[in-house]
């Protein structure tokens, strides 16, 4: 069976997506959009790790990458919003794959974390993933012509993010490399001067999407200020939540069918 491309993905895009493991969207959100994001994390009470507010966790990976809010997709409409976004939706939906397969029982497309980051001066998060693994979760593959890779993430920046402002950084085409990077690892806690890593400037609005199988992390912050980021993660829809959360019964009320398929794809079974 032939995979369907949709009209809003390029040629170029497979060619770079496959060769690079990551496409930068430039302008994936609007202004308004990016205002209304930053407006609502504006409006939350200051949290610490392992504080709740409402359905949204505060959480630390570890030192120095800065506070989580996990399950962000709760904190509001302009948060849901970003679940089927169409600046990307389409594109995960591909490089995910599965149309047609069993992996597309319960539907394209699972998101299992989904949270905002605030990266502060000092802070910065080392060298991690890489194809050297074959970890199958977050695997890159692309066999008898179709994607079918393991986690594709939605990295957006809710602030300008320029030199010094501990950007995202990635070691291109490390989706496919066969060797772990001699300087990889979360200890170093940030991923500055590593050869052939890159950092990504953006402008608050662009998105990455990326393998995450591509090696990545961020330079570390030197600027005053916090560096804001919204990460959501998507997978095939038999996935599970990457730390064990459940969405809440009200967001799923309130979600449309086809964002409410994506965070719980599977209907529970009554008794
Ligand atoms: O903070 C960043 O820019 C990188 C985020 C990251 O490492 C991840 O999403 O796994």
């Amino acid at each position: 069976m032939s995979v369907s491309v949709h009209p809003s993905i390029t040629e170029l895009d497979i060619y770079l997506f496959d060769l690079r493991g990551y496409l930068l969207l430039k302008g994936a959100l609007d202004e308004a959009e990016v205002d209304a994001l930053n407006a609502v994390l504006d409006a939350l009470p200051a949290l610490l790790p392992g504080q709740w507010h409402g359905n949204v966790h505060a959480h630390r990976y570890g030192t120095s990458d800065g506070l989580n809010l996990q399950q962000i997709y709760e904190a509001g409409e302009s948060f849901e919003r970003l679940i089927d976004h169409p600046s990307w939706f389409e594109h995960v939906k591909f490089f995910v794959g599965g149309e047609g397969t069993f992996d597309w029982h319960h539907g394209p497309l699972f998101i299992d974390e989904n949270f905002a980051n605030f990266r502060e001066p000092g802070g910065g998060i080392g060298l991690h993933s890489g194809g050297d693994t074959g970890t199958k979760r977050n695997q890159f593959r692309y066999l008898n012509g179709r994607f079918q890779c393991g986690q594709i993430n939605i990295l957006i920046a809710l602030t300008d993010i320029g030199p010094g402002d501990g950007g995202t950084m990635i070691v291109p085409c490390s989706h496919k490399s066969n060797f772990a990077h001699p300087h990889a690892g979360l200890a170093r806690e940030a991923v500055d001067g590593i050869e052939a890593a890159t950092e990504i400037y953006m402008h608050k609005g662009d998105a990455i999407l990326f393998t995450d199988t591509l090696s990545h992390g961020s330079a570390r912050r030197v600027n005053p200020g916090v560096r804001r980021i919204v990460v959501y993660r998507y997978g095939p829809s038999w996935g599970n939540f990457r730390h064990g959360y459940e969405p809440s019964p009200e967001l799923l009320e309130r979600l449309t069918p086809q964002r409410r398929q994506i965070v719980q794809p599977q209907k529970r079974i009554e008794r």
